[in-house]
């Protein structure tokens, strides 16, 4: 079985002396135990060329976008900073996929990133604008469960999670105040955060709050988010043969 490769976006970090462009394993470990190939796409402007040979687009986790992007003023709560370069990249990134009709999985800030890239709006900040809110913003392992969250019955994330209630994870101070337009809420935490959006009838373009690369060895549905995720991009690829590579 062809292994589609799997555009997968970086955290540029501006604390070291010099710009540095990281990435958490478990995103590229989970990527090939679903049976794809990450492809690491650096905040640069020509990862949209390094994309255009991939079939499919994973959006990690990380700092704030600016929020002049989502038609917001700086209201001062900014947790970890904004970095342009990694703005702009994601939002070229994610244009070129849509151009492509390409499949996208947003996870964390990748929700965040497809909210601001298709016209939804973002809470900058949990604390001071939902004060009754669970704590989203948990300092605790990775792996480990923060909170529940209910799937939307009937929704594309609810078939492929095959559950409609959860526990998951939660390293956000931020959320999705509203989905884009022709997008759905699929998931809430029991506080009625968004949690996870999807575009319903299309191919893959969903997105989750929680970090499912995190959980994959404990939680099947965390597994099968992959797997429907690279089971799209090889399929994508299949029609788009030729067209890229
Ligand atoms: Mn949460």
């Amino acid at each position: 079985m062809t292994k589609p490769k799997i555009g997968i976006s970086m955290v540029r970090s501006e604390k070291a002396a010099y710009p540095n462009d990281s990435l958490k394993s478990a995103y590229a470990e989970a990527v090939i135990s679903a049976g794809g190939l990450p492809v690491l796409l650096p905040n640069l402007a020509a990862s949209v060329e390094l994309l255009s040979w991939c079939e499919g687009l994973l959006l990690t986790g990380g700092g704030d976008f600016d929020p002049s992007l989502f038609g917001q003023s700086d209201q001062g709560t900014d947790w970890v900073g904004f970095n342009a370069e990694r703005d702009q990249t994601e939002l070229l990134l994610i244009g070129e996929a849509k151009r492509l009709s390409m499949p996208i999985f947003g996870i964390c800030r990748g929700i965040q990133a497809l909210a601001v890239a298709f016209g939804g709006d973002l809470i900058q900040d949990i604390a001071s604008s939902r004060p009754n809110a669970l704590k989203h913003s948990a300092d605790q392992l990775r792996e480990q469960s923060q909170h529940r969250v209910s799937v939307t019955a009937h929704t594309n994330t609810a078939e492929i999670l095959g559950e409609t209630e959860l526990w998951v994870n939660s390293f956000h101070h931020q959320a999705v105040e509203q989905p884009p337009p022709d997008w759905i809420v699929s998931a809430r935490a029991s506080d009625g955060l968004i949690e996870a959006i999807e575009k319903p009838g299309d191919h893959f373009l969903l997105g989750v709050q929680w970090h499912p690369e995190n959980l994959t060895r404990d939680l099947q549905a965390a597994r099968r988010l992959f797997e429907a995720f690279v089971g799209a991009c090889r399929e994508w690829g299949g029609t788009h043969v030729g067209l890229s590579n």
